[in-house]
């Protein structure tokens, strides 16, 4: 095989919660939920593992959550805590490679390939990561090692919570092949079930399925979808990954069920997103709206400009088309979240001064 590269994928196990039993050594081995109010319309953003004995994750309302377990330690996110713990660890992760791309607070890829031509071993970095993160800041990472980011990361997820997992390239495809494709980066809840009606369930039906049935059933998509099937993955690690969106988005105290409301909503977030691409000196060409109904069911719809756009009425002029997409999609419109991005980003001010530069081309001539 090719590929030779070493990726190592890290993920802090509990974040949130962990910071918090780590902090307030009473709450350790109980059930803690980081999130919103119980009594209110809040949702939880992470608990501890004991809380997740209980069918506690994610984004699950706060109010079942208590439902599920009455005696679980409810608490507000407290950021700045979060935020100071992930500097931490990143600065750790900067001492094995500057080859690091940071995919959330809790979460980055190491392309470690040059730091281990010397002979160190990819596993052996991962276990020292693991040890200084545990030392220096009393959490706990997962880590996971492969031939590229999409087995390091099933492998760090693997021996969740304070695991360390390594997936060889001879054992890329034997890994991959009971594990149903819901699990794999980029097949979604819609894809899955489309595949689930193509009698594919497991990632080796995926790859039993011909390239060509997928590209025509999933587009350029499909085509990924066969990559991966096969364990191949080459995208490469990008430290600093550049900005993809900027976005607005918000839960409502009480559903909306009226049409013209939601859109005033919309644009009023719209100009919100202006002001942010504007003030960061960003354009894009898309626009794209997200819709969470009543059910939890969320939709998003997209428009795509052939121009970069960043002014507020640009982005008001594709709302409506794109609220009715989203609300004739089934679900009754009661709603309660409403979001607007704008993403497929540059750099609004290199367009401004191109632009700038040919009028004073035009004035000098
Ligand atoms: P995750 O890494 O997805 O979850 P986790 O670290 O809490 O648990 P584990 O990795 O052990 O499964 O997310 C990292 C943090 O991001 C999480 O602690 C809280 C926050 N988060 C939310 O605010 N909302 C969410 O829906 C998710 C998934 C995470
Ligand atoms: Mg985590
Ligand atoms: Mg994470």
């Amino acid at each position: 095989m090719a590929d030779l590269r070493k990726i190592i994928h890290v993920d802090l196990d509990a974040f949130f919660a962990a910071v918090e039993q780590r902090d307030y050594p009473e709450l350790r081995g109980k059930p803690v939920i980081v999130g919103g109010d119980p009594a209110g319309r809040g949702v939880v953003a992470t608990c501890s593992y004991e809380a997740r004995h209980y069918g506690i994750h994610s984004a699950m309302t706060a109010a079942r959550a208590r439902s599920l377990c009455p005696q679980a330690i409810f608490l507000r996110p407290r950021m700045e805590a979060y935020r100071d713990s992930s500097r931490q660890i990143m600065t750790i992760l900067h001492r094995y490679t500057s080859l690091i791309e940071p995919l959330s607070l809790d979460e980055a890829f190491l392309d470690v390939t040059a730091a281990t031509a010397n002979g160190i071993l990819a596993v052996q970095i991962a276990r020292e990561i693991r040890a200084s993160v545990r030392q220096e800041t009393g959490l706990t990472i997962s880590a996971g090692v492969s031939y590229n980011k999409l087995l390091a990361k099933l492998a760090s997820d693997w021996r969740k919570p304070d695991g360390l997992f390594v997936i060889p390239p001879e054992k890329g495809l034997a890994f991959l092949s009971p594990l149903s494709v819901g699990k794999l980066h980029g097949v979604g809840p819609a894809t899955v079930k489309k595949l689930s009606a193509m009698g594919i369930h497991t990632v080796l039906d995926l790859r039993n399925t011909p390239r060509e049935t997928l590209i025509a059933q999933f587009g350029k998509a499909g085509a990924w979808f066969a990559e991966i099937a096969r364990g191949r993955d080459h995208r490469p690690v990008q430290p600093s990954r550049a900005r993809k969106s900027v976005g607005v988005e918000r839960t409502f105290p009480q559903n909306l069920e009226d049409r013209h409301r939601m859109l005033s909503i919309l644009q009023e977030m719209a100009g919100q997103v202006s002001a942010h691409l504007q003030a960061q000196g960003l354009a894009g060409r898309t626009v794209g709206i997200k819709v969470r109904f009543a059910d939890f069911t969320t939709v998003t719809r997209a428009y795509s400009y052939s121009q970069s756009i960043w002014r507020p009425e640009t982005i008001h002029a594709c709302l409506p088309g794109l609220l009715d997409k989203a609300l004739s999609s089934g679900s009754p419109p009661s709603i309660r979240l409403l979001g607007v991005t704008v993403s497929s980003l540059n750099k609004g001010e290199e367009s401004l001064s191109n632009a700038g530069q040919m009028n004073l081309l035009a004035s000098e001539a």
